[in-house]
């Protein structure tokens, strides 16, 4: 098939509540969804790149300038025979993982819906109901985390995620542990930490963390690598882990026994499938990250996580708790076992609302027509 058009849409969409980590607090969250169409059939993608470059470099400022510039060009009158990986066609392009995610996100989708067949069927993914957690920014007082807590639980979340920086970070992950003695517990802490802390980092040993995500450096391996060694808790990487490479020099490092995948760092659902069987092949579990994405990108990180190796709850919660309003229909929902059951419809199986991102737009484009 050939993209005879590509769009890419900016949208602004408040949060339900803010949501703070170690590197700010965010109140609105930026994307842009990448709308792909071939004869009459569209597919959608998101970058859910952020307005600032604080969890990585790109942002929806500099992913608009590199699809429209340089991605779409090179989109353009190429014949895609079948779905797969599209990372050869962007290969001279060095970085912007988001924005090349986007689009290959979008032709899957396309893909899926000309074939009537799933994302994650074309993935090869087995699982029918996908276990998830939640991601609990940083709060005013232990107190109100511990409410956020309480009513994750409640919802059936399978795992508690808390995220830390310094001072915040050994005492509340302490009081959640003593609240709440069996849940599942991990802490991301978001790169705010450095080997000098290492006495500090050593202190989460003592509350059964499932494991400790990104301490050090954003891209490091070394330093990760020493801090595993000292520390029973295990590492998991998140920001340092862009591609395959990457995946293969962690584990050859050591720096990690975890890798939390999000599908748009490492630059497309491709790509996210070599790291997963890499780490299969090692015998090291993986898990799907989030980033706050809008149903789209919720939807092909859920397709995603049917892959056999995420055999840890990830980061794809309910709609409801991002967003008043979702951009797809149904929303997506959690069950009270706090599982994701995989929508059977082709493509990614939920219905994007085009009333919806019109509403939450402020600029759109077609970059390839
Ligand atoms: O580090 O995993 C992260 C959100 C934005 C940026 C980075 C991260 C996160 C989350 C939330 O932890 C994941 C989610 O609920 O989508
Ligand atoms: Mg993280």
């Amino acid at each position: 098939m050939k993209i005879d058009r590509l769009e890419i849409l900016h949208l602004k969409l408040p949060l339900v509540r803010s949501f703070e980590t170690s590197f700010g607090r965010l109140i609105d969250h930026e994307v842009l969804i990448v709308r792909a169409e071939s004869e009459g059939i569209v597919g959608y993608g998101e970058v859910p790149a952020m307005a600032a470059p604080l969890y990585t470099y790109e942002t929806v400022h500099t992913a608009w300038h590199i699809i429209r510039d340089f991605l779409a060009p090179r989109l353009k009158g190429q014949e895609i025979a079948a779905p797969g990986p599209i990372s050869e066609l962007f290969a001279s392009v060095r970085g912007h993982n988001m924005a090349k995610a986007g689009i290959e996100m979008a032709v899957l989708d396309l893909f899926g819906k000309a074939q009537n067949r799933a994302v994650h069927q074309i993935l090869g993914g087995e699982r029918a109901e996908i276990p998830t957690g939640v991601s609990l920014g940083i709060e005013e007082s232990t107190a109100d985390l511990l409410k956020r807590v309480e009513e994750a639980v409640s919802k059936g979340y399978q795992r508690i995620k808390l995220k830390i920086k310094p001072r915040w970070d050994v005492d509340v992950v302490a009081e959640v542990r003593k609240s709440f003695p069996t849940v599942p517990l991990m802490a991301d802490a978001n790169s705010a930490y450095t080997l000098a802390d290492l006495d500090h980092l050593q202190k989460l040993d003592a509350y059964e963390l499932m494991m400790i995500e990104q301490p050090l450096g954003y891209d490091d391996y070394v330093d990760h690598a020493k801090l595993q060694a000292e520390i029973q808790t295990p590492v998991c990487l998140d920001e340092s882990i862009r591609s395959y490479d990457d995946a293969r020099r962690a584990f050859e490092l050591g720096s990690c026994r975890i890798i939390n995948i999000k599908q748009a760092r490492v630059g497309g659902p491709y790509s996210a499938k070599m790291i997963h069987n890499l780490a299969k092949a090692k015998g090291a579990p993986v898990w799907c990250g989030g980033l706050l994405e809008t149903g789209v990108g919720r939807a092909h990180n859920i397709a995603l996580a049917t892959l056999p190796g995420f055999t840890l709850p990830g980061d794809i919660s309910a709609s409801e708790r991002y967003y008043a309003e979702d951009v797809v229909d149904p929303p997506v929902k959690v069950t009270p076992q706090g599982t994701l059951r995989v929508p059977e419809g082709p493509g990614i199986g939920y219905t994007v609302a085009e009333r919806k991102l019109t509403n939450y737009c402020v600029r759109r484009e077609f970059v390839l027509s």
